[in-house]
């Protein structure tokens, strides 16, 4: 089977999560293509059956804004056609799902059929989806996709809510390659980070307003103020700089890092104590999902779908969006107590491993597999 993958290229848990998709259904032997801006950050490897297709956007002293939705849909006309696909999976609706519906229109045209695999993953139906200025075409997406998938039960519920949606949406949580995300710790890292046996404490983002940046340095400002510790900040977005100048402000600056948009997000997460996730949106929470199967606990906010991944008092802790205090006094009970900590690791872990890669691949080749037995018998 081919697959058309579409997504962000970008350090957004959309475009991860389909790289990670990607990869290992090449894995099982599936030929993926990924159609995107640039090549997908986590898209490491291009074996024999990963292929990669650049979306170029033609400029013009015309246009005032590029037309790159026009660009998408005319790359992915190019891609099925040439590379014969048999299906295409969109990431995120806007605007990748409507460019695949448009795109399946005009292949229509064309005599080929190709259905349309949607997955929503977020603010796609949150936030900017649900604007006026978006709503029509996400709403138009999502019914004319041959099948429409939600990364939690939370994203389903909303799209029902906000959406006039005629179609059924198969709830599909998103998932952690173990080989990968293991607790297989890089001392020579821990040393260098926390030379004097700190606690290591873990966030990561793509740094927007939802991810309520300062509560993190606050919660940590909390647990520092006890137990001596580190805190080490992966990913970037619009809010760094104001934080870089936060932290300055709360005199953190020698124990908070900024490491970037680093890779080995894995090697990071093997040697921390703690993953802080205190977000305002977040309809999954595929960074914690990835912290816990390294067997770090999580302290988090309640927003939208967290609770189907954290479980309060188990996995690690819930509270509130914004109440700082709290989520400081819970991750200092978990830290100040080696058994407990211990307790909360392992469970961490196990809830973990409901989300295996394994066990939800075969979600999504089923998907895969109905569609195209539909598509055969209307051939036939
Ligand atoms: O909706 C977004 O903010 C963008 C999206 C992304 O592409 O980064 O993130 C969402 O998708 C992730 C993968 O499915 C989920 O783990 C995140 O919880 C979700 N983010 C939000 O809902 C804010």
């Amino acid at each position: 089977m081919k697959i058309g993958m579409i997504c962000y290229p970008t350090y957004g848990g959309s475009g991860v999560m389909a790289t990670e998709l990607g990869k290992a259904l090449a894995h099982k032997g599936y030929e993926v293509h990924f159609i995107s801006t640039s090549l997908p950050v986590r898209l490491d490897t291009i074996g024999s059956n990963i292929f990669f297709h650049e979306v170029n956007v033609l400029n013009y002293p015309l246009f005032e804004y590029t037309p790159y939705e026009s660009a998408l849909i005319s790359k992915i006309v190019d891609v099925v056609r040439y590379e014969k696909l048999d299906i295409l999976h969109v990431h995120y609706a806007i605007p990748h799902a409507f460019a695949a519906v448009i795109a399946k229109q005009i292949l229509a045209s064309q005599d080929i059929n190709i259905p349309v695999v949607t997955t929503l993953h977020g603010t796609d139906i949150t936030l900017v989806g649900r604007d006026a200025t978006y709503e029509p075409t996400v709403t138009f997406s999502i019914n004319q996709s041959d099948a429409v998938t939600a990364v939690s039960q939370f994203l389903k519920d909303e799209t029902f809510k906000y959406f006039k949606v005629k179609k059924d949406i198969c709830v599909i949580p998103n998932f952690v390659d173990f080989e990968r995300f293991n607790k297989k710790p890089k001392n020579h890292f821990k040393v260098a980070i926390a030379p004097n046996g700190e606690k290591i404490i873990v966030h990561t983002s793509n740094f927007r307003e939802v991810k309520r940046l300062d509560d993190v340095l606050h919660v940590f400002e909390g647990i520092n103020k006890v137990i001596p510790s580190k805190l080490l900040l992966m990913g970037d977005g619009p809010d760094r700089s104001r934080l870089e100048l936060l932290t300055r402000k709360m005199d953190l600056v020698q124990d908070v890092r900024f490491l970037g948009k680093i890779e080995a997000v894995e090697e990071v997460l093997s040697i921390a104590d703690l993953f802080l996730l205190p977000s305002e949106r977040e309809s999954f929470g595929l960074a914690a999902l990835e912290a816990m199967a390294c067997q770090v606990p999580v302290i988090s906010s309640d927003a939208e779908g967290i609770p189907e991944v954290n479980i309060d008092g188990v996995t690690g802790y819930i509270s509130k969006i914004g109440n700082v205090k709290e989520m400081a006094a819970n991750a200092l009970k978990i830290l100040s107590d080696p058994a407990i900590h211990q307790q909360f690791k392992l469970a961490a872990f196990e809830r973990a491993k409901e989300f295996d890669l394994k066990n939800i691949i075969v979600k999504y080749e089923d998907v895969y597999k109905k569609l195209l037995a539909k598509k055969a018998i209307m051939v036939s």
